[in-house]
């Protein structure tokens, strides 16, 4: 993906997960906006888009990150968000195990608190620790930790599978948490 599209990828994820007063714009209950809709309103504030290049964009994108309705008429945020929308996903039955990316200096406090959504809606784990390594990365030196989500599961903690493959989950208390190293 070219810089330029980059950038406006990160655009709609900022106005699909985070802030759609930026811009004007409204979602529904389930995180959709009209394509069309979101494009006007982005060119009126001064980011140049098109139709095109959000078709592009969803398309394209690395991670899946846009969801485009059949009709190509409207687009969401697969998962990420911090504001409240319900992605109307079904809860369902994790693996054994999934892996949650973060960076060293958080270590001490995910030990003490467990992992907490911050300003998400849901703790993101990753299927792979390699997607897991990649995510810590983003915030410094990557610690891949080990969740036991289908103990979790059993314990009556719900899980998502968002429909860019990310599972989501309220909470991790450190209890289902093991660190590297740890046996
Ligand atoms: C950490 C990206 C201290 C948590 C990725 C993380 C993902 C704690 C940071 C998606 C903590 C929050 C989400 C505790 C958790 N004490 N730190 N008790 N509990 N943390 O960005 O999971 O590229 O909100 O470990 O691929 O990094 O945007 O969450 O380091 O799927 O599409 O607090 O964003 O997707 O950071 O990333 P974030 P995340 P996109």
């Amino acid at each position: 993906m070219s810089r330029r599209l980059e950038s406006l990828s990160k655009f709609l994820s900022l106005v699909l997960r985070h802030r759609p007063e930026e811009i004007g714009l409204t979602l529904d209950d389930h995180g959709w906006t009209e394509i069309d809709y979101l494009v006007t309103l982005a060119n009126s504030r001064g980011t140049p888009l098109t139709r095109d290049v959000v078709l592009e964009i969803a398309a394209t994108s690395d991670k899946k990150r846009f969801a485009v309705s059949p009709d190509e008429n409207r687009i969401r945020a697969n998962q990420g968000h911090s504001i409240m929308v319900n992605l109307g996903l079904t809860p369902q039955e994790p693996p054994r195990e999934l892996f949650h990316g973060t960076a060293m200096r958080f270590a001490q406090s995910i030990r003490d608190n467990g992992l907490l959504p911050g300003s998400r809606q849901h703790v993101h784990l990753s299927l792979n620790a390699t997607t897991a390594t990649a995510v810590g990365a983003r915030h410094g030196k990557p610690l891949v930790l080990s969740v036991r989500a289908l103990d979790m599961h059993r314990d009556g903690f719900e899980f998502l599978l968002s429909d860019n493959a990310v599972w989501l989950t309220p909470i991790v208390p450190p209890s289902y948490l093991e660190f590297p190293g740890q046996s």
